[in-house]
Parts: C-alpha cells; sequence; structure tokens
C-alpha cells in the first residue's frame, strides 16, 4: 500500500487527502478510510479535486483508465448525490460527459482518467476497483 499526503487548506479547515493503491470496492474502501481516523474522500470544491488528482499522481500509479474510489453515492435515493462519511450532499460535481449514467444501478463513486480528462463517473458500490482516496479532516 502506498500513501502520499497533500494538503488542502480551506476555509472551513483542513483536510489531508491520502490515495491508496489498492484493489477493493467502495463499501470496503471506506471501511479502511473510517478505521484510520478519515473517511472515503469527499470533494467539494475545484481545489479539492486538483489536490486529490495530485494525491493519486504522487502514489506513482497510472490514473489513466484506472477506477479510483472517492466517497459520493446516490444509493439513498437515485441521482441524488451524497458524501457519505461527512453526509452531505453534492454540491461541487465533476463528472465525465454523459456521466453519472447509472448504468446497471450503479451508485457509488469514482475519479477515473481518460486521456488528459480527470473526472467522475458512477461506478458499482461493489465493483473491486484500482485504489481508493480517504480524507482526513484536522480541525
Ligand atoms: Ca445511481
Ligand atoms: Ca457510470
Amino acid at each position: 500500500m502506498v500513501a502520499v499526503v497533500s494538503l488542502a487548506g480551506l476555509v472551513q479547515g483542513v483536510k489531508v487527502f491520502v490515495a491508496y493503491k489498492r484493489n477493493i470496492n467502495a463499501m470496503q474502501a471506506m471501511q479502511v478510510c473510517t478505521e484510520q481516523g478519515g473517511h472515503l474522500a469527499s470533494i467539494e470544491s475545484l481545489a479539492e479535486h486538483n489536490q486529490v488528482i495530485a494525491a493519486i499522481a504522487a502514489t506513482g500509479y497510472p490514473i489513466e483508465g484506472k477506477q479510483w474510489l472517492i466517497g459520493g453515492t446516490d444509493r439513498g435515493i437515485e441521482g441524488q448525490w451524497m458524501w457519505m462519511g461527512v453526509d452531505r450532499e453534492m454540491k461541487y460535481k465533476n463528472f465525465r460527459s454523459g456521466e453519472p449514467n447509472n448504468y446497471q444501478d450503479q451508485d457509488c463513486l469514482m475519479i477515473i482518467g481518460v486521456g488528459p480528462v480527470k473526472q467522475w463517473d458512477d461506478v458499482w458500490c461493489d465493483f473491486v476497483c484500482y485504489g481508493f482516496v480517504c480524507a482526513y479532516d484536522l480541525f
């Protein structure tokens, strides 16, 4: 497991993003993040999105064509996206064109790189992804 830390200074506090290369699904990733005192990453601004991309890049593992889990879900009400862990409605969004498509009931969220575009796509909650990103709220 590789961990790389990047800092995002925000109005509401400091959030640390840590990316992990590990083949697990969203629920397992959420459990790992929680056990470590964090949660599967919530992304609430473009600045945070870029911090998460940087945390993934810094692991040395690729983002191109790879599924990196973050903590969004629309499991409760289809199409109504929340950040699990912080239990907040998703306001900032950065989905790829054509996503989220809820293909065969996709209710969890990943970042994936397609060429120069690194954006979000909904994915099955039990799908084994390539890695995941935890967030730790420092204060
Ligand atoms: Ca869905
Ligand atoms: Ca999708």
